[in-house]
């Protein structure tokens, strides 16, 4: 880490050059400390402009730095002695000045940026509050109702925008520095602002605290960090800037030492970690300019979206003329989706949907680097694909199949060129859902791995490498909460009590009420190949519901019961009925929420722990990723191994035993108990 210093005309420059994001450590915050004291002494400086080497301006307070005692000079007092410095600082911006970064920019007397910059204070997504002014100083600059939305979101705002709320003085067009200096020049001459610190907050009308806090509410749900932002903002604006600082920097390090604020910081190493695993650091994945998909189905066209929205030019293939159209018209369905919810605008739907032909010759995909199957989950039909894509893509091509249950293996066998053939998982709606689960054959060769991991970025998604067995990661872990959740409904439980326990817990929609949205057909189908595998699936209730054709919203009735034209589930007394047969033989007791919660979780960690002992999952953290990634899992509880983890695996392995002793669960397995006794599962690892 370096801050140099250069005087030039009477303005010095202090840069700074911490990779990769110039984050504030201890070792950074001294050194600014002691370039105030440097420059305030010299005579022959009149201004100063910080500016920063590499990608970004400040990216924040270094959060390596978060889960060890804060030490001094601590970022508010840095802040401070940068606003009260004798010579008036500007700040140049590019990149990105968030958190800390920006509320160091707040404690300078100006702040340019480029056009292509952008500011925002992000630590509610961290589960904390800024800790150094931020909530105090940006009422004063912008005012209460900017404020509250730009700390409370946790979401930046570019430069333009910045400019007309307030927050950047002017942006720079062309060369940076160079615009700074210039700004610095003109500025020394000028009456230097007021520091934003001894600035008074203009009032807000009645009811804006009350109004801002329902909102606030409504969309942290059980996070606990936006709110109490919310209130560091109304303090600033009630009270003066010495107990508004106060009550912030409490609130901070209160919230700094939390389980969410642990968890959230948890998931922001993981998915920073997922696009480069270690096992492919130096191998150069194949280059993707050109894709196609194999089937306009919902995943299809899905995935064809995707890959428009990250540039590529598409070929989407299907059996016939009739089958083309319908795929085509399932990915225009997509993009007339996106702009009517404002995501992206017609010209920019136009133009990617232009750049996806049809088409149901194979002969077109002779020269495509990147060709995904998305066909029927039937592995007859699937090898055929891969027949005629052997027999007409170039032998470098990279060919995947996006199956969600069939084994790859057996998908590929007779491919021309198997180094080149994996798994690409990806997770429906395929545009939408981050989570890429990317599945390797015996026989694919590093760099198309690679090739994955490079296509996951491409397309801004979370990869994790998954081994080969039945649902990967994902889709085996939902086994077996589906499973939990039956065998809670045959020992007394209902399922609108599992669905409200699992919301409560964070999750988006209870197990019951997803298979109605999803459909319980599918997992029926599955159910059936595993039979014809020779294995026992559970599921008494959903194949009892089945075989009543009650797969849930789209029949009218599955789990629940559905009024015409309307989706709010209502309790089934045939469901009822099949619950209280199929119970007829077990013990009944009374569920509570946190009984629930654990009938369902632990099972789910338990069989996590044997995906992460079997090296189907090489890390836990991959685990977390792909239950908050593909199944809406709470990101502020960490995802399952980070809960487990912090719940305390000895606890889990507690009560899992307990559960199996009364036929609830299978009991903890040998990786979960060595965990525990290891405390934690980083001795599973592969
Ligand atoms: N601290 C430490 N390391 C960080 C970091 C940070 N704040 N931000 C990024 N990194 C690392 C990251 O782990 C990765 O490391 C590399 O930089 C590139 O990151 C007092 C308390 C800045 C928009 O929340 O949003 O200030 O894997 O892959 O896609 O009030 O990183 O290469 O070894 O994401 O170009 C507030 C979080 C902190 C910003 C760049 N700041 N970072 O995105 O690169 S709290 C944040 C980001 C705070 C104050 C409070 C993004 C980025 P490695 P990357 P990118």
């Amino acid at each position: 880490m370096t801050v140099s210093i250069i005087s030039e005309n009477g303005i010095a420059v202090v840069t700074i050059d911490n990779p990769p994001v110039n984050a504030l450590s201890q070792a950074l915050r001294q050194a600014l400390v002691e370039a105030v004291a440097k420059l305030d002494a010299d005579a022959a400086v009149k201004a100063v402009v910080l500016i920063c080497a590499g990608r970004t301006f400040i990216a924040g307070a270094d959060v390596s730095e978060f889960g060890k005692p804060p030490q001094p000079p601590h970022l508010p007092d840095v802040v401070a002695t940068i606003e009260g410095a004798r010579k008036p600082w500007v700040a140049a911006i590019h990149g990105s000045a968030l958190g800390g970064g920006l509320e160091v920019a707040l404690g300078c007397a100006w702040r340019v940026a480029v056009a292509s910059a952008s500011l925002g204070l992000p630590e509610v997504k961290l589960g904390i509050i800024p800790g150094a002014g931020g909530t105090v100083r940006l009422p004063r600059l912008i005012g209460p109702a900017a404020a509250v939305e730009l700390v409370t979101s946790g979401s930046p705002v570019d430069a333009k925008k910045a400019e007309g709320l307030g927050l950047v003085d002017a942006v720079i067009e062309g060369d940076l520095l160079a615009g700074a200096i210039a700004f610095a020049n003109g500025a020394a001459g000028k009456t230097r602002p007021e520091p934003i610190s001894s600035r008074a907050v203009v009032p807000v009308e009645a009811g804006f605290w009350e109004g801002a806090e329902k909102a606030v509410a409504a969309k942290a749900k059980r996070e606990a960090a936006p709110l109490r932002a919310l209130a560091s903002v109304r303090r600033a604006s009630e009270t003066d800037f010495a107990s508004a600082m106060a009550f912030e920097r409490e609130t901070f390090l209160d919230l700094r030492g939390s389980q969410q604020a642990s968890a959230l910081r948890h998931v922001f190493f993981a998915e920073r970690a997922a696009p480069r695993p270690p096992e492919l650091a130096g191998i150069t994945p194949r280059d993707v300019r050109s894709a196609a998909v194999i089937g306009g189905g919902t995943m299809g066209a899905g995935i064809a979206a995707a890959l428009r929205d990250a540039g590529l030019p598409v070929i989407l293939i299907e059996r016939d003329a009739a089958a083309v159209e319908r795929g085509l018209a399932n990915v225009k369905a997509i993009y007339d989706g996106s702009v009517k919810r404002g995501r992206v605008t017609q010209a920019i739907a136009d133009a990617r949907m232009a750049g996806v032909a049809g088409s149901g010759d194979y002969g077109l995909l002779a020269d495509t680097d990147l060709i995904i199957e998305a066909v029927f989950e039937d592995l007859s039909v699937k090898r055929a694909v891969f027949e005629k894509l052997s027999a007409v893509c170039r032998p470098d091509a990279v060919l995947a199949t996006n199956t969600s249950y069939l084994d790859p293996d057996a998908i590929g066998e007779g491919i021309a060129h198997p180094e080149r053939f994996l798994g690409l998982h990806f997770f429906s709606p395929a545009h939408i859902m981050k989570l890429l689960e990317i599945v390797p054959t015996g026989t694919t060769a590093p760099d198309v791995l690679a090739t994955g991991f490079a296509l996951a970025r491409l397309l801004g998604k979370i990869p994790v490498r998954a081994g080969i067995c039945d649902g990967f990661i994902g889709n085996r872990i939902l086994k077996v909460t589906r499973a939990q959740a039956e065998r809670l409904l045959l020992s007394g439980a209902t399922p609108a009590a599992v669905d409200a326990a699992m919301r409560a817990f964070g999750l988006p929609m209870g197990p019951f009420e997803a298979q109605d949205l999803g459909g319980l057909d599918i997992a029926a189908f599955q159910r059936k190949a595993a039979r014809e595998r020779g294995e026992t699936p559970f599921a008494p209730v959903a194949d009892r519901l089945c075989a009543l054709e009650r797969y849930g919203q789209k029949t009218g009735g599955g789990w629940y019961d559905y009024q015409p034209g309307d989706r709010a589930p209502k309790p089934s007394d045939t469901v009822a009925a099949i619950i209280a047969e199929a119970a007829e033989s077990r013990a009944q007791r009374a569920w509570d929420e946190a009984g629930i919660v654990d009938a369902i979780l632990l099972p789910m960690v338990n069989e996590a722990t044997c995906i992460l002992e079997e090296h189907v999952a090489l890390r836990a953290a991959d685990i977390d990723l792909v239950k908050i990634h593909g199944y809406g899992f709470p990101r502020w509880r960490g995802g399952p191994m980070h809960y487990a983890e912090g719940r305390g695996l000895s606890e889990v392995v507690a009560v899992l035993d307990r559960l199996a002793a009364d036929g609830l669960a299978e009991p903890p397995s040998d990786g979960l108990r060595r965990a525990a006794k290891a405390g934690g599962f980083s001795v599973l690892a592969g």
